[in-house]
């Protein structure tokens, strides 16, 4: 007979970790989703621990202590941020991967998620409608350790038998938490300014394409690719994923039609090197042939949300 689902979420207070915690709860309850990070935000809630990904002896416990049989390993310093400890962003996206993948080997967990990005594509993939298998030659300390994740996943999903699953996330676009240190952060920084100033100054070009994707569809296809049948699983390398791509001109152009009078100011900084180095539309038809995903929100129904949710979040505040 199959264990309960128990579920461990690392980097539970990161933008997707919060989001996907409660549609986690919600579906297989409090109890059964246990949410970990390094700080203590949560602290208050009492299925939620303290826990340093890079300590493989304490998520033993963990796993020990709590049943668990799933892990969501979300924990990860992102691009931006990434640039100014290559070895730290090294031993955070790699090395704890490692060690959890290890843990899944030893047969102590029925499946793993782990969060691959568009940053694993660099300079020679193809930047439009960038397939799903490409030479990966990533620029940044992030997309390296991302790439080299995705190849150990397949490693030990190949040799081990690891039941690892794995998407290739765009920028993430979301009102109920912040990102940090991504190069896709300002299309989430720019409708607070807006909002709260009518001004941004983005940190990457006008024209600077990007694919993105609204948090509750990165949140569904996270889940649907858990869920999706094992048979149906056709790569252990991350899946290519897409909804939606457009430039900082194009998503002023969209706030404007809620708030006429938002300006926006560019001054590209080392960010925009990053942002040029990935695609800028992607093809996940594979995702879609294989296990059905499908994409809910566009640029106009993405800004609609995003705005209505901000000004009632700001109005109560
Ligand atoms: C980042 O900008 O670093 C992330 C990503 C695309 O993985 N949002």
């Amino acid at each position: 007979m199959s264990k309960k689902t128990k579920i461990l979420i690392t980097g539970a207070n990161g933008q997707l970790g919060q989001v996907l915690t409660k549609a986690l709860r919600e579906r297989h309850g409090v109890p059964n989703v246990i949410a970990s990070d390094i700080n203590l935000k949560n602290s208050n809630d009492s299925n939620y621990i303290f826990l340093d990904i890079l300590n493989t002896e304490r998520i033993k416990e963990v796993i020990a202590d709590y049943e668990i049989t799933q892990i969501y390993h979300m924990a990860a310093i992102l691009s931006a941020n990434g640039e100014w400890n290559p070895a730290k962003t090294w031993n955070v996206n790699f090395n704890a991967l490692i060690s959890i993948l290890d843990i899944a080997k030893e047969g102590n967990l029925e499946k793993l998620f782990f969060p691959s990005t568009i940053a694993v594509f660099g300079n020679t993939t193809p930047r439009m409608n960038t397939p799903q298998d490409v030479p990966l030659l990533p620029e940044t300390a992030y997309g390296i350790s991302k790439a080299a994740g995705e190849l150990w996943c397949n490693y030990y999903y190949k040799r081990y038998g690891v039941d690892v699953r794995s998407l290739r996330y765009p920028g993430i676009i979301s009102y109920q938490s912040i990102p940090s240190g991504g190069t896709t952060d300002y299309a989430v920084e720019i409708f607070h300014e807006a909002i709260k100033h009518q001004h941004y100054e983005c940190f990457l070009g006008e024209e600077t394409m990007l694919p993105m994707m609204y948090i509750d569809d990165a949140i569904d296809a996270t889940i649907a690719l858990m869920e999706a049948d094992y048979s149906s699983i056709k790569t252990r390398i991350g899946y290519n994923l897409s909804a939606m791509s457009f430039s900082p001109r194009q998503l002023h152009l969209a706030i404007q039609q809620y708030i006429p009078d938002f300006k926006i100011t560019y001054k590209p900084d080392f960010r925009q090197g990053i942002a040029d180095s990935w695609s800028e539309t992607i093809d996940d038809s594979r995702a879609r042939e294989e296990w059905n995903w499908q994409h809910q929100y566009d640029l106009t129904k993405m800004t609609d949300i995003m705005i209505q949710n901000l000004n009632k979040q700001y109005k109560s505040n």
